[in-house]
């Protein structure tokens, strides 16, 4: 990896950690949505280790892999699209989900997903994906990758309420059990 591509990846990773989870790190306070005002950021990430400067910033969330931040339309405020373990309100609509999504775990979860479902654990929701290669990698993390096949449809049936976030990843607040088959090809 090139050495810019590592500084950019490198920023991405700490500012998912303070804009998901950690703000007060650096004293930073966000709003009820997650909206962190972008020049009070990099004034308090200055004070830190960290250097950040708006072009650096405005450049990540334009180039990041999986869209994870987004800048507000006055220009000045910073929020990340998901992921969130601190209490915000991202304020996303309930929208009709495609038929079937995906969603990537590890072998090791198999046993305790089938018992009690798909959990949001310490996120504010479960995640799921249209895509199976972004699947894979996100179970990756955690052991030998296992797709799992989710039946949208009849959770949205059933009355389940589906949220999509600005980068396209599928939010609900939990998978039951039925609706989940590991036989995806
Ligand atoms: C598993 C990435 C046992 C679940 C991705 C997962 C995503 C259970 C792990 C975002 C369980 C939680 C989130 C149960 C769920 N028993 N294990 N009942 N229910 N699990 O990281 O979905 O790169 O909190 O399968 O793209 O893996 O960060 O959630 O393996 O959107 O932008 O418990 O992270 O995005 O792990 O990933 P996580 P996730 P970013």
């Amino acid at each position: 990896m090139k050495a810019m591509e590592k500084q950019l990846k490198s920023i991405s990773k700490y500012l998912s950690y303070i804009l998901r989870h950690n703000p007060g790190a650096i004293g930073l306070a966000l709003d009820d949505a997650g909206w962190a005002v972008l020049d009070e950021l990099i004034e308090k990430a200055n004070t830190t280790v960290k250097r950040l400067d708006d072009e650096l910033i405005r450049l990540i969330v334009e180039t990041n892999d999986k869209q994870r931040f987004s800048i507000s339309e006055c220009g000045l405020m910073i929020r990340a699209n998901q992921g969130h373990s601190i209490e915000i309100e991202l304020g996303l609509l309930s929208i009709v989900p495609p038929k079937v999504l995906l969603h990537g775990t590890a072998e090791k979860f198999i046993a305790s997903i089938n018992r009690d479902g798909l959990r949001k654990r310490n996120r504010h929701h479960v995640h799921l994906t249209e895509n199976a290669s972004t699947a894979k990698v996100v179970g990756g993390r955690y052991g030998k990758p296992v797709l799992l096949s989710i039946d949208a449809e009849a959770m949205q049936r059933d009355g389940f309420e589906f949220y999509q976030s600005a980068n396209g990843v599928w939010l609900v607040d939990e998978v039951p059990s039925q609706y989940i088959s590991t036989d995806y090809v």
